[in-house]
């Protein structure tokens, strides 16, 4: 996908900051730069001064930018272009659109550009859990990964793009939905969202106030936020979710 850039004349924005959620629409954007990121504009969206308890970026990666790793696990998705990954020295492998990695923490991994790339990137500190050894490196196309029917609706289409298990405590996944399909239930859950809507749109349900939103847009939802979508329009509405995992709430209160 490619982020629309628009200016706006008279300062009317979609955006939206609101105790339990935050909707950001791209013609807010301000670019910056984060330590570990050369030839590369970051634009970070979720974060620890919104409360959330990871971080959500867009890194625009110019020919030749690089990340190096900075001491977080990361989960880096590419938007467009394609990025080579340098694991060790003799081994790095090329991620192209909708190519991931999640990488653990302390991973020495870096990301090289060797054209213009734009990535989502997802980072917190890693919680261990006591007996589990941390999770190993994994990296997969969402677009060759197999996808279940949500919850038993074959019109939404939830594909888990790493693996179910304690070591790891978040989980990355895409949700399809056909033309007109929607969530079955307005979910409440302790676990909290970071989301990329990449192409579609529909009306998103946060707390009280219903959105509409489209490709480009990102929004957080706090624990317990209540949430809802339903996708309008002729085609398909796909987004990339992030939601902890597999860890006790007072561990999250204390991470
Ligand atoms: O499973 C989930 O938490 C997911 N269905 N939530 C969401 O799409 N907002
Ligand atoms: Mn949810």
């Amino acid at each position: 996908m490619t982020l629309p850039r628009t200016f706006t004349a008279l300062g009317e924005t979609r955006t939206r900051l609101m105790s339990t959620h935050a909707l950001f629409s791209p013609d807010g954007h301000v670019r910056t730069q984060l330590p570990g990121w050369t030839g590369t504009a970051c634009v970070v969206l979720i974060s620890a001064q919104l409360g959330a308890r990871f971080t959500q970026y867009f890194a625009h990666m110019e020919a030749g930018g690089q990340g190096a790793a900075t001491g977080y696990e990361r989960f880096v998705f590419v938007l467009s272009g394609a990025v080579r990954l340098e694991l060790a020295l003799e081994s790095s492998r090329t991620l192209t659109e909708y190519g991931y990695t999640y990488l653990p923490a302390g991973s020495p991994a870096t990301l090289h550009a060797d054209a213009p790339a734009t990535l989502c990137v997802f980072e917190r500190r890693y919680l261990p859990l006591r007996g589990v050894p941390a999770p190993a490196p994994v990296f997969g196309n969402e677009r060759d990964t197999a996808g279940e029917a949500f919850l038993g609706d074959d019109g939404v289409t939830l594909r888990k793009l790493l693996p179910e298990h304690p070591s790891f405590d978040l989980m990355l996944s895409t949700m399809t939905f056909a033309p007109g399909r929607s969530l079955p239930f307005a979910e409440t859950h302790v676990m909290e969202h970071g989301l990329l809507l990449l192409s579609g749109g529909g009306v998103y349900r946060l707390a009280d106030l219903w959105y509409p939103v489209t490709a480009g847009d990102t929004i957080y939802m706090a624990p317990y936020c209540p949430q809802w979508f339903g996708a309008l329009g002729r085609v398909e509405a796909k987004y990339l979710l992030y939601k902890d995992a597999f860890r006790d709430p007072f561990a999250l209160a204390e991470g």
